[in-house]
């Protein structure tokens, strides 16, 4: 049963949903600490009221009855035992000993997952892994969002945040937020009632593409060479900001030369899109000021993802939309008070380090798409144990089979969940998880709206389990690192992130807007140049080349494709786009949720009904999907939005993991990033 705050009268508590980047405001009604109702809150600045499903179904996320509430210890395969806190502090506190003393603190892997993006208990963790020693920590961010942070780094110094509300041209690229982040959507419908126009780039007919001005349905993972037809276009016509490019670029004589070859009609033949319709495109985008592009998932899980966010980053900077009200803006985040602290005794590299050097300078964690290698194979050393805080790897990581076979084969494994998941199931030791409502978290503003405002996420009850923030300091103060973790509590600890802002906990509590910390500029470049190595927008990148990498955003096949591997293509003639986003469902979250289960309730293989006759294959028919690496079954459902050539499979399912189909072997060069969203597969009939 969950503690109650010592409030027995009904009252009204106005917060911030932590499920999503929306960041909806909210307003829960409790009656004795338990939530009775849950609205949108009116006031909120951003959101205007609006909630989606998931965060309607919060109080059935609170209450449901497989939350975890005590530690549970695996005494045998599949059976386990309830045991104390103390207990189970006391078993992690030896064996991160037992593991460093034997194997050194880099055998130890910190990975926190998507539940920890943006969120402040992400840098404890964090500095938790560096007072320990270990350069193993990883995040989410290995296959999401920070591959397209980096390309944009790289090339003008920052990733900006659409301004949907001010645009006179919005595209989405690769972007579906009418499911991925629906206030978002609201504000491009905004836009659109004012007479904004769109584009959308997406294999499939979404609700956005079918009343968008134009749509471009391409081929999953050729986005890379139809950016740089569109670049054709824009170069060739001279239909780029002239002034800008020649003040403001370097490289774009070397643009205009890799562009040549991508003519509308050579780019029709690699994307599949008319070239019609990208000369169409191109001078839409180049010719309404202001304008901005927003790069989806989709993009960066290709093997090209990197360099296709280096050319939708060029597209927006030649055609002059950089820090620009209705364009991309360049919001930086509050500056909080630093966590980051050398990591102790470190002497071996992160894992990935090697490999993806960019990814690690940037970002100074390892990747976690190739723990597997670490674990199965001592390359280049042994992790022996790891901590998975928020994440759920057996069905997000790419290559499944694999990643249950490494977890599995672990000393130590401990999961920080809500729930028991498939990750949980391989663990010695599985931790109850507060949600969201039982801690103190921030909302800053600037990547989602573009605003620089901060505001509290208030704790709302006392919630089963432990709170994120609370695990990594109770840990921290049981190894004797108490001189680096120092707050009794987290509400000091806020009070410390906040003191470069002159602001307090309180001060936020007082100020359910929050604070606006920096007041809008535009085109800061003009007076401090980009925060780039040269200053300038770097369409050629030097420190790219000296990594050995293209430095310009050069155009490669997928990894897996009918042009690269016919072979295979042969075997395997389907394009497989796995895990585009559904409304109720958080990646593997939510299964368990009645009413969002009710929305979805069992995974679809989209297949054309044109490739499914040809097959032989009937709308509801239970098939195998197979690539290189796995064979799973689902149920067919008939669509007509996209290529009959293409399939899409959702991902997040226990009994049908599309990860069991992706890849970790051939990973985007620089980022790391596996190709989820372009691979090979076939669809194999299952016989009665
Ligand atoms: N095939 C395929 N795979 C993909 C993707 C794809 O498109 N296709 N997308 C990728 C992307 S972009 C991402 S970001 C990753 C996400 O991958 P993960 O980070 O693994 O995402 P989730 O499945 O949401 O796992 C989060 C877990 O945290 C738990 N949780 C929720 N809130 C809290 C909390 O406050 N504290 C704690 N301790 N636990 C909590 C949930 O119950 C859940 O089990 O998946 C990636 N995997
Ligand atoms: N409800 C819900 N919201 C979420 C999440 C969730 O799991 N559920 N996850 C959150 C996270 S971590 C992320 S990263 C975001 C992702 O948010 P989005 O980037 O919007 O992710 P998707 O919906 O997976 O993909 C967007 C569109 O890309 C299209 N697409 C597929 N393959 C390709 C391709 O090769 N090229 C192009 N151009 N388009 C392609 C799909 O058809 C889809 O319509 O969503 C966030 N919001
Ligand atoms: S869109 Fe839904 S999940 Fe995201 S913050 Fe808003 S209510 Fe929460
Ligand atoms: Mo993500």
């Amino acid at each position: 049963m969950i503690a109650m705050l010592n409030n027995c009268e009904t009252r009204t508590i106005k917060t911030i949903c932590g499920i999503c980047n929306g960041a909806c405001g909210i307003c829960l009604e409790l009656s004795g600490g338990v939530i009775t109702s849950i609205k949108g809150d009116q006031d909120d600045p951003f959101t205007n009221g609006y909630i989606c499903p998931k965060g309607k179904a919060l109080k059935e996320l609170v209450y449901a009855p497989d939350r975890l509430t005590k530690p549970l210890k695996k005494v045998a395969p599949g059976e386990w035992r309830d045991i104390s806190w103390e207990d189970a502090f006391a078993y992690i506190v030896s064996k991160l000993k037992e593991l460093k003393l034997n194997y050194g603190p880099e055998s130890l892997a910190i990975h926190v997952g998507q539940t920890g993006v943006r969120k402040e208990f992400t840098n404890y963790l964090e500095r938790f892994a560096a007072v320990y020693g270990t350069p193993n920590c990883s995040s989410a961010g290995s296959h999401c969002h920070i591959s397209k942070s980096m390309a944009n780094e790289i090339t003008y110094g920052i990733l900006p945040a659409a301004d949907y509300l001010n645009s006179n041209c919005i595209v989405l690229w690769g972007y579906n937020p009418a499911n991925a982040c629906p206030p978002q959507m609201n504000n491009i419908n905004k836009a659109r009632a004012r007479g904004a126009r769109l584009i959308v780039v997406d294999p499939t007919v979404t609700p956005a593409a079918l009343s968008a001005d134009i749509h471009l349905q391409q081929r999953p993972g050729s986005d890379g060479a139809l950016a740089l037809g569109m670049l054709y276009v824009i170069v060739n016509e001279e239909l780029y900001d002239k002034n800008f490019v020649a003040e403001w670029t370097i490289g774009f004589d070397k643009l205009q030369e890799l562009v040549k070859e991508y003519t509308p009609e050579i780019t029709e033949k690699i994307t599949w899109v008319p070239a019609a319709k990208i000369v169409e495109a191109a001078r839409l985008f180049a010719q309404t000021s202001p304008a901005n592009i927003s790069p989806g998932i989709s993009l960066e899980l290709q093997t090209n993802g990197f360099q296709t966010a280096r050319a939708l980053a060029i597209l927006q900077a030649v055609t002059g939309n950089l820090d620009i009200t209705g364009g991309a803006l360049f919001v930086p985040p509050a500056k909080l008070s630093s966590l980051e602290i050398p990591i102790k005794e470190a002497k071996k590299p992160a894992i990935g380090e090697k490999e993806f050097p960019v990814f690690h300078k940037y970002t100074k964690r390892a990747q976690a798409n190739i723990y597997y290698k670490s674990i199965l194979k001592g390359d280049p050393y042994h992790i022996k144990g790891m901590i998975v805080d928020g994440s759920n790897p057996v069905l997000t990581w790419p290559n499944a089979s694999k990643v249950k076979e490494a977890l599995s084969s672990l000393e130590l494994l401990l999961v920080i969940d809500h729930f028991m998941t498939e990750t949980g199931r391989l663990a010695d030791l599985v931790l109850p998880a507060a949600t969201f409502l039982g801690r103190y978290e921030l909302r800053d503003a600037s990547s989602t709206y573009g605003v620089q405002g901060i505001s509290l996420i208030d704790k709302v009850l006392e919630d089963e389990g432990i709170t994120d923030w609370k695990f990594w300091n109770e840990l921290a103060r049981r190894m004797g690192h108490e001189e680096h973790f120092p707050w009794p509590n987290e509400v000091d600890a806020l009070n410390f992130r906040l003191k470069p802002l002159g602001l307090s906990y309180d001060q936020l509590k007082d100020n359910g807007l929050g604070y606006v910390y920096s007041e809008k500029e535009e085109k800061k470049y003009e007076k401090a140049g980009f925060k780039t190595l040269s200053g300038k927008v770097e369409i050629f990148s030097q420190e790219l080349a000296d990594y050995g990498f293209d430095p310009l955003p050069v155009y490669r096949e997928p990894g897996e494709s009918p042009l690269t591997s016919p072979q295979v293509a042969e075997k395997y003639p389907l394009i497989l786009s796995t895990g585009a986003r559904t409304i109720g469902y958080y990646h593997s979250r939510y299964r368990n949720i009645e009413s969002l289960r009710k929305l979805l309730p069992e995974p679809l293989l989209l297949v054309h009904p044109a490739k499914a006759e040809e097959m032989g294959i009937c709308d509801g028919e239970t098939v195998k999907v197979e690539s290189m690496r796995g064979s799973i079954e689902m149920k067919v459902s008939f669509s007509t939005k996209f290529d009959p050539r293409v399939i899409f499979a959702p991902h997040g399912w226990d009994k049908a993991n599309s990860n069991i189909l992706t890849d970790s072997e051939v990973l985007d060069p620089v980022s790391g990033f596996p190709p989820d969203r372009a691979l090979l597969a076939r669809i194999v009939k299952i016989e009665k």
